[in-house]
């Protein structure tokens, strides 16, 4: 190799710790692997410099002018849109529906449709709901039916294989959603990356970009609001400034419109997208985990702890201590004697075993599952025909091509090993894909060769996919070797359509009071981007949270769908009896609150997966004009009918909510409250304020009786249930109140499920 050449791979060598938080995780990183494994991540960390010298593809040179489309050439008039020929690109525009136009710009190559959860779109010509205007040059106007000015893009230009695409934003426009953000809820003014990464050891607000990065938003000014998806998975950055300003390394420039308001236009997004999954019941619990438990002994100890404490328990999350080695798809016979015993034991207490899977599997012959794959050629390769290498926990590691279906089938049969053992759900972990290094690039080398379904690509492309297909992948598998049960995941990473499979999580967060406001901004955001069942590692991952900071953290987790305690294996217990010192009465109080309003939570998650509306919502899901709600960020809807106001503030004792228009009610209290205005309100250290909508009926669980809760008349609710796992028989039941001295119930009812539980009592409040 030549001086010159060297050179330039040593400058691809980012000089390491760039922060005293890395270097720190450096140490802890040796420290932890042993200096084996640190050799082998120096290795890779040469490796992956010179492979991207040699073969990472071009990226765009943005600084060039570009080429935009030039003059139109012809256009022709197709029943459902349009197709514009330019003297430099095509331009193909869509309706799939009134209200949801696709238009694409080539050259590129389209995307495959990992993200789209539905294909049958009958063709329609209506603009009544969506028009669409195009210029000379290029750009393109987007209206609403009676005629505001919803979105003006300029014409894209054209960068090498990129695209680089403006919009106009309105003076007052704000910008939510592009997945999962350590950022403000507004996301105007700021620059965001779509590259899935970790955080590493620094995961504080202001981070960029993290595991879950999606390229959809919704704009709200004062002529309305929108909905934009752009279908490419390509490495991207988008700016909000003056305009819109995004880039993508590569691919054709494809994006969806659909005309406010937002939760209108969120709910289309899923049926573009798909709609969430219904969870199996027991995954609405409460769920206790911390990457250490390392034995039998100490699961049934944990158990044994809640049963103490006498706390509820629904499902413990085992880390990558339970594998062999680290190895996928295995189990620790040493520690873990008997898994399939231990999973009875605690299945027979109602208490699952969730399992972690990785995305790496360790090289290593004579371990199954990579035999099988180095047989199958199932893993990814480089471009010089090798197979892509990367350290990770087990030490070398090769990485499944989840873009290729027969490696999903493959992946997806695998699980069987984990059900025989008992789990009843997955986490998928380092899923972005994250590799060890010392340079910071922590993702396999750009150049790595993806099926792509055949038509082939690149890691700049099939990275922000990976997540999502090995969820999609478990998804699958799991409902061939289960058929009769709901499958259950959540995944790390992942990208539009995530919901069709897993769930998520907020990842490596740090113990920090700002970071536990910041959760709520986060969660807020992947709701606006079709992501609607998430939750964070309550007291934070790494870190030693007070008791009061862990019971706040708590109690906001206590409303939202994945409920559950976790930490980092250096950090002190984390159980709940551990964490909250003191206030263990505050967690108790929160746990009960949580299986009282199971019935209620049940219910939204299944109106969830009809509708898509996500569960958690922003204040201003019901009047985005309202700009006293315009950026509530510390504040949300669950479902309907509750308004959730969490303490975010060390010491407080009481908060200031901004309650929207109409009346209210405290969950527990009888005299309904004006909204429309700021009130200020007792928040003790066991107290969440949550107000419920006058005329709601709120289903509860009292003590096993289920209880209709009646916020004033007239007043009406829903209630789902079935038998909380499969895909039995089900029964929705519509509730209408009337009467003012004495309440009347009229019930209409759908399906035929039958539950004792259905002797309903009403509580007026
Ligand atoms: O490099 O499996 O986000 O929840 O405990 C860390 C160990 C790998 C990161 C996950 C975290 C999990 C940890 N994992």
């Amino acid at each position: 190799m030549r001086r010159r050449e060297s050179a330039k791979i040593l400058r691809r060598l980012r000089p390491p710790a760039k922060e005293p938080g890395q270097l720190r995780q450096a140490l802890d990183g040796i420290r932890l692997l042993g200096w084996r494994k640190s050799v082998q991540i120096a290795q890779s960390t040469v490796a992956h410099a010179y492979l991207d010298w040699r073969y990472a593809p071009p990226t765009p040179d943005w600084n060039h002018p570009g080429t935009a489309p030039g003059r139109m050439l012809a256009r022709e008039d197709c029943p459902d849109g349009f197709i514009a020929r330019f003297e430099h690109a095509e331009l193909e525009v869509r309706c799939l529906g009134p209200d949801l136009v696709r238009v694409t710009w080539r050259p590129g190559l389209d995307p495959v449709p990992y993200a789209i959860g539905r294909h049958d779109w009958a063709p329609t010509t209506s603009e009544a709901e969506l028009s669409v205007e195009l210029s000379e040059d290029g750009g393109l106007a987007f209206r609403s039916g009676d005629g505001r000015l919803l979105r003006r893009d300029l014409p894209p230009v054209r960068h090498g294989e990129g695209w680089r695409h403006r919009a106009h934003l309105h003076a007052d426009e704000r910008v939510h959603g592009l997945g999962e953000r350590a950022l403000p809820f507004d996301l105007r003014g700021h620059t965001v990356e779509m590259w899935n990464r970790g955080p590493g050891g620094r995961y504080v607000p202001g981070v960029d970009p993290l595991y879950i990065c999606i390229p959809v938003y919704v704009g709200v000014h004062d002529e309305g609001s929108y909905l934009v998806f752009y279908e490419n998975p390509h490495r991207a950055h988008f700016s909000f400034k003056d305009e819109l300003d995004a880039r993508f390394d590569g691919g054709a420039l494809r994006y969806y419109v659909i005309p406010g308001p937002v939760s209108r236009a969120v709910e289309r997004f899923s049926d573009l997208t798909g709609k969430p999954f219904l969870p199996p019941r027991w995954a609405l619990g409460y769920h206790q985990s911390r990457w250490g438990y390392g034995s039998a002994q100490e699961v049934r100890e944990l158990v044994a702890g809640f049963e103490r404490y006498e706390l509820p328990l629904d499902a413990v999350e085992l880390d990558i201590e339970y594998m062999d080695q680290y190895r996928d798809f295995t189990i620790d016979e040493e520690d873990f004697p008997d898994m399939a015993g231990l999973s009875a034991d605690l299945e027979a207490k109602g208490v699952r075993l969730v399992m972690i899977v990785d995305a790496a599997v360790q090289e290593k012959r004579g371990y199954r599952v990579y035999d099988e794959g180095a047989t199958e050629q199932r893993f990814c390769t480089l471009p010089n025909g090798r197979t892509m290498r990367g350290v990770v926990w087990p030490g070398w590691a090769v990485f499944p091509d989840f873009t290729d279906a027969g490696t999903r089938q493959w992946w997806g049969d695998q699980y069987r090993a984990l059900l025989d053992a008992g789990a009843a759900g997955f986490w998928h972990d380092m899923n972005e894909p994250t590799t060890f290094s010392l340079s910071g690039e922590d993702w396999p080398p750009e150049g790595t060769c993806h099926a792509m379904e055949g038509r082939g690509g690149s890691h700049v492309e099939a990275r922000n996919l990976y997540g999502l297909l090995m969820a999609r992948a478990a998804y699958e598998g799991l409902r061939r070797l289960h058929p009769e049960r709901r499958p259950w995941l959540f995944s790390r990473s992942g990208w539009a359509g995530l919901q069709r499979y897993a769930w998520a999580w907020t990842g490596d967060t740090v113990s920090t009071w700002p970071m536990l406001r910041q959760t709520v901004t986060t969660i807020l955001g992947l709701s606006l981007s079709g992501i609607g069942f998430a939750g964070p590692d309550i007291g934070g991952y790494h870190g030693d949270p007070s008791p009061e900071l862990y019971v706040r953290w708590f109690e906001l987790a206590t409303f939202l769908p994945l409920f559950r305690t976790h930490c980092s294996h250096d950090d002190p217990p984390r159980e709940p009896w551990a964490a909250a010192k003191g206030l263990i009465d505050a967690v108790r109080v929160h746990m009960g609150l949580r299986r009282r309003l199971m019935p209620y939570l049940y219910t939204v998650a299944w109106q969830a997966s009809q509708t898509g509306a996500p569960p958690v919502r922003p204040l201003f899901w019901e009047d985005e004009q309202d700009a006293r709600l315009a950026s509530v960020d510390d504040a949300f809807f669950l479902g309907d009918h509750l308004l959730i106001a969490p303490v975010l503030d060390e010491g407080a004792r009481a908060r200031t909510v901004a309650l929207p228009n109409g009346w209210w009610y405290r969950l527990d209290g009888n005299e309904p409250l004006e909204g429309g205005r700021d009130v200020e309100v007792a928040a003790p250290v066991d107290h969440t304020p949550v107000f419920v909508r006058a005329g709601a009926v709120i289903p509860m669980d009292e003590d096993g009786d289920l209880t209709l809760h009646v916020y004033g008349t007239p007043a009406r609710g829903v209630l789902y249930q079935d038998a909380g796992d499969g895909y039995g028989p089900w029964r929705v039941d519509h509730f209408r109140v009337s009467g003012d001295d004495r309440a009347h119930l009229e019930t209409t009812s759908d399906g035929d499920f039958s539950s004792a539980a259905l002797q309903t009592r009403l509580h007026r409040q």
